[in-house]
């Protein structure tokens, strides 16, 4: 008689609900023990100069375009020169045909330089710097938002994850429409708050504080997660304490401490395979433009971050074959990722004396 064993979440396979995007991601960490004889990538190069006269983002370099860029002490934003959405270009033509169905999508891009020196990434940043890069992001966050449905501000960090320049830097994509990601959290979370009354994302952390288990970091405004519906295996979700809707509700003291968090988090992400930690990171949080004024209560403003690596410097997660053709699938579980991090030290390991 075959003998039935207890489900054991880091053993037994399962499926785990993305309540956010409302789909499923398949855990299976038993595969954790495979031998592994797939693809190495080659470590980045590591010797960055803290200056490089030909890089086009950093200061007092003439970009390709013919413009000079300034002497910037601190950021610096400038309109993406080879921009994804334009302003001025004809609509598509209206149909009704379900099958070829186009809208007009309009929009600006926007590159934004988080330091004049090259060779820094947000974990080597201080806590001030990070903060004047906060400060910036919500100014340009008010001024696009004054228009643009939504705004995307996302870092892509590491050739790994398609970043072409080592400088630090972000983009902000604005848009007339809503692109698919926040639009199903804009529908999940909607769903969520007229069933139970509070936002989704406030039950969620307060539920992850009482459970402490897929917590990283934590301070007294901001707690820095591995969601229980993780996909990347180190993937981070950065949730407030305090019910903000939008980033630009957030008080001095959340501001600095959201500076603070992002330092620890990318810190124990460099020190997980001592290496510049590569990652897909942006913020979400209530539409803007012709929805300011909008309730919004069921959304709440959080931070993502989606790093590829799995096993170590070179050894990606491919989201590829299963993943392409039927859904998500991990195979550590995020419980046992957030210890892994949890336990990492917050010194730097660039900094260590
Ligand atoms: P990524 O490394 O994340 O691709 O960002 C660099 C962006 O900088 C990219 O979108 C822009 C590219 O279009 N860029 C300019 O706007 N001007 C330049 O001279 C170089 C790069």
């Amino acid at each position: 008689m075959a003998q039935i064993m207890d489900f054991q979440p880091t053993e037994h396979q399962h499926v785990r609900f993305n309540p956010l995007r409302g789909d499923w991601v398949l855990v299976s960490p038993h595969r954790m023990k495979r031998p592994w004889a797939g693809q190495v990538e080659k470590p980045a190069e590591e010797e960055i100069p803290i200056h490089d006269p030909k890089n086009p983002l950093c200061p007092r370099v003439t970009r390709p375009n013919g413009e000079d860029n300034p002497d910037y002490t601190g950021t610096f934003v400038f309109t993406n020169d080879f921009p994804a959405l334009l302003e001025d270009v004809p609509s598509p033509p209206e149909s009704d045909d379900p099958l070829f169905r186009a809208a007009p999508a309009k929009g600006t891009c926007r590159v934004m330089c988080f330091h004049p020196h090259t060779n820094l990434t947000i974990p080597l940043m201080s806590v001030e710097e990070i903060r004047t890069v906060i400060d910036r992001w919500l100014t340009e966050l008010i001024d696009l938002g004054k228009k643009y449905l939504w705004v995307q501000i996302f870092e892509n960090k590491g050739a790994i994850m398609g970043c072409s320049n080592p400088h630090p830097h972000c983009q902000i994509w604005a848009s007339s429409f809503m692109p698919n990601e926040p639009k199903l959290k804009e529908v999940n979370q909607l769903k969520y708050y007229r069933e139970h009354g509070r936002p989704m994302l406030m039950d969620y952390v307060h539920r992850e504080l009482e459970k402490k288990e897929r917590i990283v970091v934590t301070n007294d405004h901001w707690v820095a997660l591995i969601p229980y519906w993780a996909v990347w295996p180190y993937e981070m979700m950065v949730l407030p304490r305090r019910h903000i809707v939008r980033m630009t509700q957030m008080t001095d003291q959340e501001k600095d401490a959201l500076a603070d968090i992002m330092k620890r988090l990318t810190t124990k992400y460099d020190n997980l395979f001592s290496c510049s930690f590569p990652y897909s990171m942006g913020w979400h949080g209530a539409p803007t433009g012709p929805q300011i004024e909008d309730e919004a209560s069921h959304w709440v403003f959080h931070g993502c971050y989606y790093p590829p690596l799995l096993r170590s410097a070179t050894i990606k997660k491919f989201m590829v074959g299963y993943e392409m053709l039927a859904q998500a699938q991990r195979d550590l579980t995020a419980e046992q990722a957030a210890q892994k991090l949890r336990e990492l030290s917050e010194v730097h390991y660039k900094e260590r004396k």
